[in-house]
């Protein structure tokens, strides 16, 4: 099985992102092909990036995974909505626009997301099923995986996982976060639950 995974740049002030810190630790289970790539927080780069990726490895799972600051477990993402809103670190400012014009309203996550996260819970960790993945670029990335699968007849499994601040970010602030072993620990039980299907 040939999984793509990627994780994001830094965004909104921040100096790290622990979405590509954790998949860059990530080991895969054996047998399976793990690819990963780190991909930028700007709706079209991430869309035409994650398109090519998929064109080039044709992989069976596509796991992008993101920061969701605030947030206090690990969340794997339900739903994708055909809405891009937020200002981007190409400056580029969306409101109210499509991901893909006369494109479905909602795509559903295509991987196995209560298998998922029951493995995470059953580790010990945090985790939780999630309704939205917002309307920024993580949701954009999510839904354009899951359109793009559906578009070019793959049968790949597609889908997102929000993690949280790792402790470093939230100095100062107010935030839930969680330790960058525990991230990785999470996201390795993502591709574990894959292999045991
Ligand atoms: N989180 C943002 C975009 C990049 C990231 O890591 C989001 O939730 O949309």
């Amino acid at each position: 099985m040939k999984v793509l995974m990627t994780g994001f740049m830094p965004f909104g002030g921040e100096s790290i992102n622990p979405s590509w810190l954790a998949v860059e630790k990530v080991h895969a289970p054996e047998g399976m092909e793990l690819i990963k790539k780190e991909l930028p927080v700007t709706f079209h780069g991430a869309r035409k990036e994650l398109c090519a990726l998929m064109d080039e490895h044709r992989p069976d799972c596509v796991i992008c995974v993101g920061q969701a600051g605030g947030r206090k477990a690990v969340t794997v993402e339900y739903v994708a909505i055909n809405l891009m809103d937020g200002v981007d670190n190409d400056d580029v400012c969306m409101r109210d626009e499509p991901v893909e014009a006369g494109g479905e309203n909602a795509l559903f996550s295509t991987l196995p997301v209560w298998e998922m996260v029951s493995r995470m819970q059953g580790k010990g960790i945090a985790a939780a099923r999630s309704l939205s993945a917002g309307a920024y670029v993580c949701n954009c990335v999510m839904y354009t995986a899951l359109s793009h699968a559906e578009k070019t007849g793959s049968d790949a499994w597609c889908g997102f996982i929000h993690v949280p601040y790792i402790p470093e970010q939230t100095v100062g602030k107010e935030a839930p976060s969680m330790p960058l072993d525990t991230i990785v620990q999470a996201l390795e039980c993502t591709l574990e639950t894959l292999s045991v299907l």
